[in-house]
This record gives structure tokens, C-alpha cells and sequence, in this order.
């Protein structure tokens, strides 16, 4: 297995009884720098299964080889989200009355991608999307640094899922910011997106071409979503000791979006 040195896992659990969650029903969700999702069983730590991106097969016959890499090899190295839509809110999974389990994870220092798979059945995944640069609106998006932020917004104008769920995260690192001591102006990584959490669709975006004031440089920026109900605050780290707050307000589309700077 791969190092998971930058993915922190996730823990779901499945079965039970509102009353008695079964903790030993459960499965432990960690991405490592082999290019893999893995599914552990809690209770033994076996591995019930692995996913590794399509794009990501052509470094396989180089880790089969066990060829030396200079710097070091990055694959998925990001921690993974995990989307529990609990329709009746009781803890427990039941596909059957439409509770959902989305897993998310993307490259970190491996690349730009990120990708969804359906773990409702935590035994038998299902792929669901992978975005990244080619993907429409995604342009700038740099190494997929950021942790995606899972909330719920009605974005006017837009097709969505029915629920409303919604991927919020900062554009990533430049790589071109590598070993520089300070770098002005950045050609990708400065902006936040939105995104659909069921089909990977881009919803909303704010950046150096977008929405104004833009966001200079959201770089490595972890986005996290606030409570302040019934408006939505985002905040977005930059890299460089920044922080702007995009409101998204209730009964404006999402280019009405503001940002404020910290
Ligand atoms: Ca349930």
C-alpha cells in the first residue's frame, strides 16, 4: 500500500439500529500515494476494496517496476469527504428509502483532479465523476489542494441535485510557485468553486476573470463552510496569510456572491 501521507481517512457507519449504531458495520475510507481509494473493514482491517482513477493507470507499470522518483511520487494525497444523506436522519444507511453515501477525494500534490464515488454499499462502489482542468468552468483550477466543503445551496439559474448539495473548495496550489521565494501573480489556483455534489457539474465561481472583487490568490485555500443560517459564509485560505469570505446570500444567484477581505 501506498503512503496516505497527506489523506486523512474517513470513517462511515453503515448498519444497526437508531438506538445501537453497529459500529462493527462500518468501513474506514483512505486515499494513499499509490493512486488508490482503499475500503477497510473495521473490524479486521481488511481491505474490502481499491479504486484507482483512470487517469492515474499509466504510473502503474513504474510502481510495478519499482523505478526510483526524484522528487517524490504524489498520486491522491488529499483527505477524503464523505457526503451521508440520511433521509430520516436516524444513522443508519438504507439504500432502499434513498440514503446515499458519496465519497470525495482528490490529487492534493498529485494533479488537479477530483473525483466521486458512491459508497452507499459499502462492499460494491460505484464511480460517479472526476473533474479537473478540461472540466467546463474549471479552467485555472491548480493541484488540488483544498478539501472540498460539503453543504447545501440553491443556486438561482442552475441545474442541481434535488437536495441541493454542493462542493465548495479554493483553487489549489500553482505548482509554478514551487521554489520561489514569492511569486506576484499565479496563472492557476486563484479562484473558489462551486460544484454540484451528485454530478460534478461547476455551479458558481469567483476568481482573477470572475467575480468582483476576485480572489488574487486562493492557492492551497481549505474552504469551510460557516453556520450563520440563512447566510452562507465561506472562507478561503490563501497561502499568503489571507483570508476573503464570500457570502452567499439567500435570494441572490451566485454571481451576486461578495467577498470580503480579512
Ligand atoms: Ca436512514
Amino acid at each position: 500500500m501506498g503512503d496516505p501521507l497527506h489523506s486523512q481517512p474517513a470513517v462511515v457507519i453503515y448498519g444497526g439500529t437508531p438506538s445501537s449504531p453497529n459500529i462493527n458495520d462500518a468501513a474506514i475510507f483512505a486515499a494513499t500515494n499509490d493512486g488508490y481509494l482503499h475500503a477497510f473493514d473495521v473490524t479486521n482491517g481488511h481491505e474490502l476494496w481499491a479504486f484507482i482513477p483512470q487517469e492515474l493507470l499509466g504510473d502503474l507499470n513504474g510502481m510495478y517496476s519499482n523505478s526510483p522518483t526524484s522528487p517524490k511520487h504524489y498520486e491522491l494525497d488529499g483527505s477524503i469527504r464523505i457526503l451521508k444523506y440520511d433521509i430520516n436522519g436516524d444513522g443508519i444507511v438504507d439504500p432502499a428509502a434513498g440514503d446515499r453515501v458519496i465519497a470525495y477525494f482528490g490529487n492534493g500534490r498529485g494533479g488537479s483532479m477530483y473525483y466521486a464515488v458512491d459508497v452507499t454499499y459499502k462492499a460494491t462502489p460505484k464511480f460517479l465523476w472526476a473533474i479537473g482542468p478540461a472540466t467546463t468552468g474549471l479552467t485555472g483550477i491548480g493541484q488540488t489542494w483544498s478539501t472540498p466543503a460539503i453543504t447545501r445551496v440553491n443556486v438561482s439559474g442552475a441545474t442541481q441535485n434535488s437536495q441541493k448539495f454542493v462542493l465548495v473548495f479554493g483553487g489549489g496550489y500553482d505548482s509554478a510557485e514551487e521554489g520561489t521565494s514569492y511569486q506576484t501573480s499565479d496563472s492557476s489556483g486563484n479562484w473558489v468553486y462551486m460544484v454540484d455534489a451528485l454530478h460534478g457539474t461547476v455551479l458558481w465561481s469567483a476568481g482573477a476573470t470572475g467575480v468582483t472583487p476576485g480572489v488574487e490568490s486562493a492557492k492551497s485555500g481549505v474552504v469551510a463552510h460557516g453556520s450563520c443560517d440563512p447566510e452562507r459564509r465561506c472562507r478561503s485560505g490563501y497561502r499568503w496569510r489571507r483570508l476573503c469570505r464570500p457570502d452567499v446570500r439567500r435570494g441572490h444567484g451566485g454571481p451576486a456572491v461578495a467577498f470580503r477581505h480579512l
